[in-house]
């Protein structure tokens, strides 16, 4: 009678340690699932395991997908084009909600998958449409020019598949898409390392760094709407015009509210609002606007500078609460080229004007070890 039953009570066991497993398994990827322990607060590095940067966060089946850029140390001297930040490959995190576990979706990216890409795949962006998930990144192909490349997948913890060729047309860098009335468009842009003062009028005027005067228009960021496929821009790339609250354009010397990279645009009560950062000034601004074209009006600072040169963000809503993701280099204790995803609650006046935040940990806090791994 023993002998009989043992088959059937492996069988059993067999499949109850399987359906435990499956339990386990994660729903969006099909490729290693790393469950973070850890339960963060506001202002602290979320991600501890690998150093991440320029998080663009969005909402995707009710969970908040993160698909920031991979830090590493390559040992690239730091130099004002960014050469430093030369990253390789993305991963994609998600969490239910700001302030719960965060699940590491695992590689979702490798630049040796992208035929055309040589180095430096910097800030990146995801887009849904119809149920298939696209993320949009910038690398320098072998003659070190910057473009943006797509890669698509059935889910929004990918992995993604890349096109073999970027995207026609494309310069530049810090892709962001933004969804409006059915229609998907990416905004884009950076100047020095960025590479933006190369172009006029979307054509290419080679490697040497002009910049307007200083009493003329700054450089802008780029507005292009995505054709159909997702895969290709439906029009040329246009200027966004952002102006002082005075209806003047924003000039090359207004360095402390100029475009320099990163931007970015969410809508609050019918109103459009851009933000980016102003670069070697090392703020997020913002400026408003009645459609996603612009122009937009200057309005103030969301976040003052952060411990590390760049400061980049997204904002994203969930069950009506705005937040704001960043990065500062806290846990690298201070190294620019290494930094860390945090996010933060994000604060709207009565007038729609955005509450301005100051995140700079001190050297105390820094010493405290509060923020160091
Ligand atoms: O991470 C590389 C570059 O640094 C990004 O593309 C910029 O926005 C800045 O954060």
């Amino acid at each position: 009678m023993k002998v009989q039953l043992l088959p059937y009570l492996c069988i059993i066991t067999t499949f109850f340690i399987q359906c435990k497993q499956q339990e386990k398994k994660p729903i969006y990827s099909n490729i290693e699932v790393e469950e973070s322990q850890e339960i963060f607060a506001y202002d602290t590095a979320i991600i501890t395991s690998q150093y991440t940067a320029d998080p663009s966060a969005h909402v995707f089946e009710n969970k908040i997908f993160l698909y920031p850029s991979h830090d590493y140390e390559s040992g690239t001297p730091e130099d004002d084009l960014g050469n430093h930040f030369a990253m390789r490959d993305y991963y994609v995190y998600s969490m239910d909600s700001v302030g719960g576990a965060i699940t590491n979706h695992g590689k979702v990216l490798d630049i040796d998958q992208v035929s055309w890409a040589d180095k430096q795949m910097w800030a990146p962006d995801a887009a849904e449409k119809d149920g298939t998930y696209y993320l949009y990144f910038p690398a320098k192909d072998k003659d070190g020019v910057f473009h943006i490349g797509v890669a698509e997948a059935d889910n929004p913890a990918g992995p993604f598949k890349p096109e073999p060729e970027f995207i026609k047309n494309s310069y530049s860098i810090d892709p962001s898409i933004f969804e409006d009335n059915g229609s998907y468009y990416m905004y884009f842009g950076g100047i020095w390392g960025g590479q933006l003062q190369w172009y006029r009028d979307n054509k290419f005027m080679g490697r040497e760094d002009v910049y307007p005067d200083d009493n003329k228009p700054s450089l802008r960021p780029k507005i292009v709407r995505l054709d159909a496929s997702m895969k290709a821009f439906d029009e040329e790339p246009k200027d966004i015009i952002i102006l002082d609250k005075m209806g003047a354009p924003l000039t090359t010397s207004d360095n402390e509210k100029r475009f320099f990279e990163g931007a970015w645009v969410h809508k609050y009560n019918d109103t459009y609002y851009l933000s980016y950062s102003t670069g070697d000034t090392h703020n997020i601004v913002y400026a408003t606007g009645t459609n996603p074209y612009g122009p937009f009006t200057y309005q103030g600072v969301i976040l003052k500078p952060v411990l590390g040169w760049t400061n980049h963000h997204s904002i994203v809503e969930q069950d009506g609460k705005w937040y704001l993701f960043y990065h500062d280099s806290s846990l690298s204790g201070g190294k620019t080229h290494l930094r860390s995803v945090k996010v933060t609650a994000l604060s709207y006046n009565e007038d729609g004007t955005i509450e301005t935040m100051d995140k700079m940990v001190t050297a105390e806090e820094l010493d405290s070890k509060l923020h160091v791994k």
